[in-house]
């Protein structure tokens, strides 16, 4: 088999999404992820310009060699643009395996660890109130696994409150918009919303809660533990992870479970995090972490460490980089959890796909390869359209992590 062509596909049907079709010479195509929102057409450009070249002639199913190629060969060696564009690459080549092998992607994986994939909704609200409320339309809708995030009394706008509230999508501006942040207010507020939480809804429900980057190591250890007594099942991003040593201060301090990793790009980012077993779920993905090859070594290298998968799942992975998600998940013996941010239904119909939920699980379902194709005269009819993230500010006015 030799690859004929590779076309990259952008559309925005509700937000944007870059895609790669490869096709070979046989009629077997697939396809990758490799949006990274906010910076979509530096990827569409990396693999335009360098990586579809290089690939013309090549064997699809050398994808251990294609990945090496394009990571050793590149001298330029990881970040969220290169690692975006491998791994958008080695999705589409696991893709066209398993359709030529003509079973689900799970079994080349090893097979299934496990029935279906744990996944774990968004429940957010202006305040206490309104996040009880969402809680309980989660746990309505079977859910097991529940983040949580409230507005914070004195702040106008914080991350992870939205007005709506399945769909919710935070790159909402053609140019970034601004939310003020207090560590004082959040702290104090972020118990009180848990301890209601459970007052209402009792143990059962696995509660999440992410931080989004916003303490410092000594703030998120006195967090950590404040947040004890309600026991969460994990609490995401507490500091920024540049400095994977932070963690070692959190760490002595709180029993609460860490997670860690949406933006990190390589195993290189998360090694002391891992070896000194300083996080309990890492929340590499598919497409931002190099693609199934690469995220697989990742978790392989955490299973040693009792560290488990938390998969970002939010609107930004496309649904592609959600059903190779599912197909690793469901095989990965370290499996922990998979984040599930609803698409809107344009977007599940620009990209049809044989996942599917039910009572708290997404089941990856069994067509060959990964299960997730486009549609592209749909995706036609949705153009690129600008759209940022928002950036944070402190009270002073200084700029702080979003
Ligand atoms: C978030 C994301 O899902 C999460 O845990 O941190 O919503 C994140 O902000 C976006 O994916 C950024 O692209
Ligand atoms: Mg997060």
């Amino acid at each position: 088999m030799k690859i004929t062509d590779a076309k990259v596909i952008v559309t925005s049907p509700g937000r944007n999404f870059v895609t790669l079709k490869i096709m070979t010479d046989e009629c077997v195509y697939g396809i990758g992820d490799a949006t990274l929102n906010g910076r979509e057409l530096a990827v569409v450009s990396y693999l335009k310009d360098h990586v579809a070249p290089c690939l013309i002639g090549r064997d699809p199913h050398q994808i251990e060699d294609i990945w090496q190629y394009l990571y050793r060969g590149a001298y330029w060696r990881t970040g969220p643009v290169t690692m975006a564009a491998i791994a958008a690459v080695d999705t589409a080549l696991w893709d066209i395996k398993a359709k030529a092998a003509n079973m689900p992607l799970y079994q080349l994986l090893g097979g299934k660890s496990r029935a279906g994939v744990m996944v774990y909704g968004h429940a957010n609200g202006r305040d206490i109130d309104e996040t009880i409320d969402e809680v309980g339309k989660y746990v309505e809708l079977g859910y097991k696994a529940i983040r949580a995030q409230s507005g914070i009394p004195g702040l106008d706008s914080t991350y992870g409150v939205s007005a709506d509230k399945l769909f919710y999508e935070p790159a909402d501006a053609d140019l970034p918009s601004e939310n003020v942040w207090s560590t004082t207010k959040y702290l104090d507020h972020t118990p009180r919303l848990f301890e209601a939480i459970r007052n209402k809804y009792g143990f059962d429900p696995h509660l999440l809660h992410d931080v989004h980057h916003r303490l410092t190591p000594i703030e998120a250890a006195r967090l950590g533990k404040s947040l004890e007594p309600y026991r969460l099942f994990w609490m995401e991003d507490a500091v920024p992870a540049e400095n994977q040593e932070s963690f070692r201060l959190i760490r002595q301090h709180t029993t609460t479970p860490l997670a860690v990793g949406e933006i990190f790009n390589t195993i290189w980012d998360c090694r002391t995090l891992i070896q000194e077993q300083l996080i309990d779920y890492i929340r590499t993905t598919v497409v931002h972490a190099g693609g199934i090859t690469h995220l697989r070594r990742i978790l392989d290298f955490a299973s040693i460490y009792n560290v488990r998968s938390g998969c970002h799942g939010a609107t930004d992975l496309s649904p592609v980089c959600m059903g190779a998600s599912l197909h690793l998940g469901l095989s990965a013996p370290n499996f922990g959890v998979q984040e599930y941010m609803r698409h809107t239904p344009e977007t599940d119909e620009v990209f049809p796909h044989a996942y599917s939920y039910s009572d708290g699980y997404l089941y990856p379902g069994d067509t060959p390869g990964h299960g997730v194709d486009l549609d592209e005269a749909l995706a036609e009819k949705y153009p690129y359209r600008r759209a940022y993230l928002p950036v944070n500010r402190l009270e002073d006015g200084a700029m702080w992590n979003w």
